[in-house]
This record gives structure tokens, C-alpha cells and sequence, in this order.
């Protein structure tokens, strides 16, 4: 039987991904052919809809996991989200464990949870409807991020969520709450994101952590980092734009 991602995530393999904010097909496709393992769909700082999210779930044609990043917590985010057929979510700014345990509550059908009951791009538009309901508790992953000083106070309340599978660490945030905006070094951020990652360890969940390139998420996974994000689509066409351009003009 095949490895669902959960499962992957529980067993603690290494699982690269990267992030999509352009809102077409193409960047599914094409992230999905290039060997990450999931990509994470922005839609809380892209412009992205959900119909957005499903045509770049669609160009992924399953070849990738892919895993929304909400707006923010909304149950009506959840559902839409999960129901294009996302394997999972990813929720910005959970500062609390009652936070934490709405949003699980959210992406967990009765009796685990209270997830709204679609006929959706995830059922097969009603064709799979028995098989994906009897899956998805098993298999959606639900992922919260800590990413402000209240988490980081709160963070072992946190990781112990029941049903919470990882913990994804926004360096970004982190820094602007901590009062260093941007400066995702500074020995403040580092020492809370070690904090974060003792009791996710102590807890048993994955944690997971964003950077802009693969020298910035290095370090992380030396340290064990498994869910692990390394750059967004725009930047990385940019960058591989500008280094194409600048060897032509040498
Ligand atoms: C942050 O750094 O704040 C993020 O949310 C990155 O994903
Ligand atoms: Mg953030």
C-alpha cells in the first residue's frame, strides 16, 4: 500500500518543498516535475482564490503533494481548501492551543471533528464520496505555524494538540513579533525557533520552517527540521532570470 505524506510526516522523512504564489496551472506542473516532495499554496500573502488553489492542485496532476497555506483561521477557509482536494493545511499565526485544536476540529470530519461535508473536487465530484470520506481523517495533515512571541510562550500547550501533525516555523513573522523585522538570524529568533523545535520533539511532531533558498533551510535540517520550504515560485524565476540575462551580457 502506498505511503500517505501523513505517514511520512509521523515517520520523520526529510520532505522538500517550496512555495506557490503565481496563480496558474503551470507552476503546479512544473514545481510537481521537479522533484519536490510538496509544495505549499499561498493564499495568505498571494492573491490566490480557490479556484486558483484547485487549477494548481490540477496542474500538479497528484505528482506532489500539496498542502494550502490559509488565509487565515476560518473554518470556511478549512473546507474550501481541503474540499479542491488539498492533502492538507497550513495555518498561519496560531498563537494558542484552543487556536489549535479549532483548526484540527475544523479539518476532521464527525466524530473526530466538525469538518463541513462537501460533494467537491476532493470527492470526485461525488464519485468517490464513500472512499475519501473513509480516508481523509487518516490522511489530511494539519499543520499550524508559530510564528509570534505568543506562540513561542505557549508552544508546548501547542505541539501537544491532539491531531495537530506538524509545526511550521515562520522565521519572518518570528522576527517582526520578536521586534526585529526581517532579521530572521538575529540570537533572539534563533533561540525561540530552538525553543519551538524542543517541544515539538518532546511533543513527537514534525516541525517545519520556511527560508528563502537552500542555504537558508540548511541549517534547519541538519538540526531535524523535516517539513521543510525552501523559496516561492516568483523569486526563483526571477533569480534564474537575472543570473540567464546577466551570462548573456557578460
Ligand atoms: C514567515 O516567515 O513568516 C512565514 O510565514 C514563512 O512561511
Ligand atoms: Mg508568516
Amino acid at each position: 500500500m502506498h505511503t500517505t505524506f501523513r505517514q511520512r510526516l509521523q515517520k520523520g522523512e526529510l520532505l522538500c518543498g517550496i512555495f506557490v504564489t503565481l496563480g496558474i496551472p503551470e507552476c503546479g506542473e512544473i514545481l510537481a516535475a521537479s522533484g519536490f516532495d510538496w509544495i505549499c499554496i499561498d493564499t495568505e500573502h498571494a492573491p490566490l482564490s480557490p479556484i486558483h488553489v484547485q487549477r494548481i492542485l490540477q496542474g500538479t496532476a497528484g505528482r506532489c503533494t500539496s498542502l494550502v497555506r490559509i488565509a487565515s483561521a476560518s473554518e470556511v477557509a478549512v473546507k474550501q481548501a481541503l474540499d479542491t482536494g488539498a492533502s492538507g493545511i497550513i495555518v498561519p499565526l496560531v498563537n494558542s492551543p484552543e487556536d489549535a485544536r479549532r483548526v484540527v476540529n475544523w479539518a476532521r470530519y464527525a466524530p473526530e471533528g466538525s469538518r463541513g461535508v462537501g460533494l467537491a473536487r476532493a470527492h470526485g465530484y461525488g464519485k468517490n464520496f464513500t472512499k475519501y470520506m473513509q480516508r481523509a481523517n487518516l490522511e489530511t495533515v494539519v499543520v499550524v505555524q508559530a510564528e509570534q512571541r505568543e506562540a513561542v510562550e505557549r508552544i508546548k500547550e501547542i505541539a501537544d494538540v491532539p491531531g495537530l501533525d506538524a509545526v511550521f516555523i515562520g522565521p519572518y513573522d518570528l522576527s517582526a513579533s520578536l521586534g526585529y523585522p526581517g532579521e530572521v538570524d538575529h540570537p533572539e529568533v534563533t533561540r525561540a525557533i530552538k525553543r519551538i523545535f524542543a517541544a515539538c520533539r518532546d511533543a513527537g511532531k514534525a516541525t517545519g520552517v520556511f527560508g528563502i533558498n537552500a542555504s537558508a533551510v540548511r541549517p534547519f535540517i541538519q538540526q531535524g527540521f523535516t517539513l521543510v520550504a525552501a523559496g516561492v515560485d516568483a523569486m526563483v524565476m526571477g533569480t534564474a532570470a537575472a543570473n540567464l540575462c546577466a551570462e548573456m551580457k557578460q
